[in-house]
């Protein structure tokens, strides 16, 4: 039997991702809310400020991208992130480059702004509110008549199969 998997965060995006990996690889875990005013846990787990960490046994992971791919490593039976092909998984390091900059940017600049006192000006809204709309949007473009942004044949057929 596997090590028990506790993930560290608290209610954000960057936790939201693993916990979706997490349930759509269909590992059980537990999840420890952390105070965002207090990282003494954090720091003493992993030797960093930023969630989400996760522990699993003996070994501790932070950052969502190098925990998804430490879950494509160690549960391999499991369906995989990362794509079945070499082409697919371009794919999908497209997307996650895409995630992180395109989509996030325009949300990050309203949180490190209100996280360095700053003020969110009208301005900075409306011009973060386009950014994220037309990346929203590509994303819509790109969902017409599929199911997944890459792939999803595995998950397809084997939905399919526990249907019958
Ligand atoms: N590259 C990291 C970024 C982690 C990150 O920015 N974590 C945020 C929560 S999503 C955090 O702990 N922020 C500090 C705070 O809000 O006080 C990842 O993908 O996990």
């Amino acid at each position: 039997m596997s090590e028990p998997i506790v993930v560290y965060g608290f209610e954000t995006s960057n936790n939201m991702k693993v916990r979706v990996a997490l349930g759509y690889k269909g590992l059980s875990y537990s999840f420890q809310t952390i105070n965002p005013g207090d990282r003494a846990e954090i720091l003493r787990l992993s030797g960093q400020y930023l969630t989400p960490v996760l522990v699993h046994g003996e070994n501790v992971t932070f950052d969502s991208s190098a925990i998804l791919r430490y879950l494509d490593v160690h549960f391999e039976s499991t369906p995989k992130l990362y794509g079945g092909s070499v082409q697919e998984q371009w794919a999908i390091e497209d997307w996650e480059l895409f995630g992180r900059k395109v989509l996030a940017d325009p949300m990050m600049a309203v949180v490190h702004t209100k996280i360095s006192g700053g003020v969110v000006s009208d301005e900075l809204k409306s011009r973060c509110q386009d950014e994220f709309h037309a990346a929203v949007e590509h994303i819509v473009l790109h969902m017409e008549g599929r199911e997944w942004l890459v792939g999803g044949h595995w998950l397809t057929a084997s939905l399919k199969r526990s249907r019958t």
